[in-house]
This record gives structure tokens, sequence and C-alpha cells, in this order.
């Protein structure tokens, strides 16, 4: 049989087969080796496998393989060490929130969050939240930074999940889409989806509790059904973005402003740091690039302020 993997907590795995969509939990028959890949879970939410049931009839299902991933999200380990963390697999598209505040999320994040999808090429969305509880200024700030990333490509949307203001676009977006959603904790992942399908009821988290910086909880994503083809994966948790798996010398390839700028500098190995004639610093001096956007090319070329 074949199915899909929609929860995951380490030891079993939820899954939903493939036609009838009926739900088994399974285990892992054996130790899984996946070649070039160390991560701390061998199976991610998105995994299609093939399951049956065990053999001693004691009930459980057991997963045989898992079948080769179109994709996959990966996060660094925050406690580098070897071993990476996948998020999900088998995605259509991102879908990261933002907020200003309540918890506060950086461009740093934002932009990580981005690259993470662009090294896959899996299109993106982003939703700034909480739009109800911003000041003018605040506003001001928010329309700024969504015109930045308009600019670069990225469809943006300006959403209360709460009081239920423009979320109908990205509802759009999500129909018929496996979509993975991406964001701080407290940004309101799940008051969104439940917004949009109120049948889901999940358990949302009051704010105060995000403010206490307090130890890292390991948590797994998890994927919803919201009619038939329509599955979102949420995903708890995310507090930092470590990048995994990219080399130096692709960095500016997924920012797609830079991509636009491949093969103008006059070094075809640019790094865009500190070279002469870097067709990519020229245009962040004149403006055509933004700033803070080539700041946060250089905090992931110098491994610093991963933890934003
Ligand atoms: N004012 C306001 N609060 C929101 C909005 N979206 C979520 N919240 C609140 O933010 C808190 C965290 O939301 P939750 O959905 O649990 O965040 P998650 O951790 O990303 O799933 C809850 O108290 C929500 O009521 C919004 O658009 N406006
Ligand atoms: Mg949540
Ligand atoms: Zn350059």
């Amino acid at each position: 049989m074949k199915g899909r993997v929609v929860k995951s907590t380490g030891s079993w795995y939820e899954l939903e087969e493939e036609i009838d969509k009926y739900r088994v939990k399974a285990r892992l028959r054996g130790i899984f080796k996946i070649a070039n890949l160390k991560v701390t879970n061998p199976v991610a939410v998105g995994d299609w496998v093939t399951f049956e049931k065990e053999r001693s009839g004691t009930g459980e299902y057991e997963i045989l393989e898992i079948h080769p991933r179109e994709n996959y999200i990966i996060r660094k380990s925050t406690h580098k060490t070897a071993h990476d963390h996948l998020i999900a697999s088998n995605i259509d598209q991102v879908l990261i929130l933002f907020t200003l505040s309540m918890p506060r999320t950086s461009v740093g994040f934002l932009d990580r969050a981005l690259v993470t999808a662009e090294a896959y090429r899996i299109p993106t969305i982003i939703g700034f939240n909480k739009c109800d509880i911003y000041n003018e200024s605040q506003k001001e700030k928010v329309k700024e930074i969504i015109q930045v990333y308009r600019k670069i490509g990225y469809p943006c949307y300006f959403i209360s999940a709460l009081e239920n203001i423009g979320t109908s676009d990205i509802k759009d977006c999500l129909k018929d889409h496996v979509t993975l959603i991406m964001g701080h904790s407290g940004v309101g992942k799940s008051t969104l989806m439940n917004t949009l399908y109120p049948g889901l009821d999940l358990k949302t988290s009051e704010v105060s509790k995000f403010a206490e910086k307090g130890t890292h909880t390991t948590t797994f994503a998890e994927m919803f059904a919201l009619d038939e083809d329509t599955y979102i994966i949420d995903t708890p948790g995310i507090k930092e973005l470590g990048i995994s798996e990219i080399k130096e010398g692709e960095l500016s390839h997924y920012f797609p402003e830079m991509r636009a700028m491949i093969g103008k500098c006059r070094f075809h190995n640019c790094r865009h740091l500190n070279e002469p004639d870097c067709a990519v610093i020229d245009a962040v001096k004149s403006g055509e690039i933004e700033y803070f956007r080539y700041e946060s090319y250089i905090s992931i070329i110098t491994g610093e302020d991963n933890r934003k």
C-alpha cells in the first residue's frame, strides 16, 4: 500500500493512504539510512511511503520504503551537531508568515526561509500578518517591506488572520496544493488556518508564552487536509533557521534580484563581497538591490547571525 506521512512523533508516524485516504499508525521497519543526508529524522511529513500490516498480526502497520523525495526543506541543527532536521518533503509551495511585533520577525529570518525555498525552486508567498494591531508608522513600515519583496517577485499579502482581513487571496493560493507554512511561534499560523478552514479547530496560543525565550523544544510538522486536494503543513517552533547544504558560490542564485545579475561581474566566480567591478555591489550602491537583502546575503555567507 502507498501512503503519505501526515504526522510524525519521532517514534511512530500517521499515514494517509493514497486512494481511500484512511489513516493508520505505522512504525519504521528496521533502520533507514539515507545516503548523503545526515538527519535526525529519517522520515518527514510529506514523504510518500510503502507500508503494510505487520506479519505477526498486531494490528500495527510498518513502513517498508520511503519513495524518492521531489524536494524537502531542511533545518540545520541548532546544536551545531552534524545532523540536520527534515521539516517536510514533497511540497508545492511555501507560505511564510511575518509580523512586525508580537513576536517580531526579522527580515533576516524571512530571507533565510526564502533562500531555503529557492534552493529547491519551491514557489513562495509571504503573508504579513496582524495588520489589525499596527499603528500608522508600523503600517508604513510593513508597506515598505512589502514593496521590496513584491519587486523581487514574491506575492505578498497584508492580512489579519484574527480579524479575517485579506485572507481570501491566500485561500485561493492554497487551493489544490500542498503548502508548507513557516514562521516563528506566535506569528499566527494556526489562527490563519482556523480562519480559512473553521472546521480545523487548531489550538492557538497566547503570545505572552512566546515572550520568554526558553529552551528549544523540538516539535514536528503536521499535515492537515483542508479539502480533498488541499493540504497544509504546519511547522511549530521554528525559532531559527540555519541554512544547510548551500554552497557559498551558489547563494546569490537564491536571491532572485542577484540571480538576475549573473555574468555581469568581472569575475565569473565573484562572491559579491569585495571584488572589483561587482555588478551586485554596484546595484546595492545604486539602490536597485535593497541594502537589507544584501545584509542577509552577507550574514548567511559569513555564518553570522543565523539565530535570527
Ligand atoms: N491581533 C492579532 N492577533 C493575532 C493574529 N493572528 C494570530 N494572532 C494571535 O497570536 C497568537 C498566536 O497565534 P497562533 O495562531 O497560535 O500562532 P502560531 O504559533 O504561529 O500557530 C494568538 O493569541 C492569536 O490570537 C492577527 O492577525 N491579529
Ligand atoms: Mg500553531
Ligand atoms: Zn559580484
